[in-house]
């Protein structure tokens, strides 16, 4: 009898997919990968940091986040934390979580995460009625996943793996479903919504879902910028996140470049299809620290609200991990300073910053429209999904302890 194939095997198999996929669709990542991988190899980088990737996908309504959810649990990753990013300034219409493996041993095996974002339609600054009451409509008539993707799925998730043969069906069918579609795009529609929000544009514009950017991880992201600039890779101007200095790495650093136009499908108003191109998929890299207590994070929050973080970051924290150990901003393996708990997470701030920086307008707001529409939570998304929704805080909590 052939070996059933355990639920982190399909989680590698799944990023393992996507990443050949999408080497093929946005050749730039391939670079990425490849000089991160050099750096990494240079800095003597762990199996899991040279396999290690996150991915971002969008999606347009609870119905389809739920199948996400239902999705990506056969591979073993769950929702983690939720990140109501038209909270920043300027806002970004969406809510997000990030789908991802929970237990240290799980995390060890293959940390792919997903950060998933679904278009706020009802935040009234953005949509009018009539507006929201279209994209709903357009939302509702698409289908993103197959049913019987989803019921393998939810299969495959209650049985904790599958036969292989069975695995691989399933893999390839859950890879299809984030391919860049040849679907021609409905060129009024589109610009209509790209005139809202570009954002609302590449979610609702189109019938299908696709990957965003998959990301690599690399252990020295100043390092990588150099080489990639090197290589004639021009990088957005900033690192996003804390800034590099001499003690500890916390949380989460990324970079990014904007992708070229890829070539799309369009149909014009008179029904033509013509060959057109979109510029929305971009290459990001990212380095990860220590995660923080809520204590160290609120310390980080106060450094990154200065105006100049660098400057005063040895104010807000201590240079060893000894220290942060001790003043307990940060999190360990038994309490072991040697040993720093990773950040699986993302940055609200940071992720808002990579959304924009692949637009060429920011979301514009419904004419006349005051309301403030917060009525987006962490229990209302876990409501809809039918899966809870987890606390960082907690997991790290266990981690630490395990
Ligand atoms: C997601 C942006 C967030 C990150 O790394 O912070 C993100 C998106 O552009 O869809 O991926
Ligand atoms: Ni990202």
């Amino acid at each position: 009898m052939s070996k059933r194939i355990e639920t982190w095997q399909l989680r590698a198999q799944f990023a393992a997919a996507l990443s050949r996929m999408y080497g093929a669709e946005v050749p730039a990542y391939t670079t990425l990968v490849d000089v991160s991988s050099e750096v990494n190899c240079a800095l003597g980088g762990s199996q899991r940091v040279t396999a290690e990737r996150h991915g971002a996908i969008r999606v347009g309504s609870p119905r389809e986040l739920a199948d996400v959810a239902d999705l990506f649990a056969a591979f073993g990753m769950y929702p983690v934390g939720f990140y109501d990013l038209r909270a920043a300034t300027p806002p970004v219409p969406v809510v997000s979580t990030a789908f991802r493996p929970i237990d240290a041993d799980e995390l060890e095996r293959n940390p792919f995460r997903v950060f998933t974002s679904m278009l706020a339609t009802a935040d009234t600054r953005f949509f009018s009625p009539e507006l929201r009451g279209r994209v709903e409509r357009f939302l509702s008539a698409r289908r993103l996943f197959d049913p019987a993707l989803i019921a393998e799925a939810r299969a495959i998730a209650a049985a904790g793996g599958a036969e292989p043969d069975r695995a691989e069906t399933f893999v390839e069918a859950a890879v299809a479903a984030f391919a860049l579609s040849r679907e021609p795009i409905d060129r009024r529609w589109y610009d209509e919504l790209a005139a809202v929000s570009a954002v609302a544009a590449d979610i609702a514009g189109v019938t299908t879902t696709h990957i965003n950017h998959l990301t690599p991880r690399v252990l020295d992201i100043d390092e990588l910028y150099r080489r990639m600039t090197a290589r004639g890779i021009t990088m957005t101007d900033a690192i996003q996140g804390p800034p590099r200095w001499h003690g500890p790495d916390v949380l989460l650093r990324q970079t990014s470049f904007r992708a070229l136009a890829e070539p799309r499908r369009f149909r014009d108003p008179d029904g033509g299809v013509v060959d057109g191109t979109l510029r929305v998929r971009f290459g990001e890299v990212e380095s990860r620290g220590v995660a923080l207590t809520p204590k160290g994070r609120r310390r980080f929050d106060a450094a990154m609200a200065t105006p100049d973080p660098a400057r005063v970051w040895a104010d807000y924290f201590p240079a060893s991990h000894e220290h942060m150990a001790s003043a307990g901003l940060a999190y360990y393996h038994g309490g072991d300073p040697s040993k720093p708990v990773v950040y699986e997470d993302f940055l609200p701030a940071s992720a808002a910053g990579i959304f924009r920086s692949n637009l060429d307008t920011d979301a514009q707001r419904a004419d006349g429209e005051e309301d403030l529409g917060w009525d987006y939570t962490a229990d209302w998304m876990a409501g809809q999904i039918g899966h809870l929704i987890h606390d960082p805080y907690e997991l790290y909590e266990k981690v630490a302890a395990s």
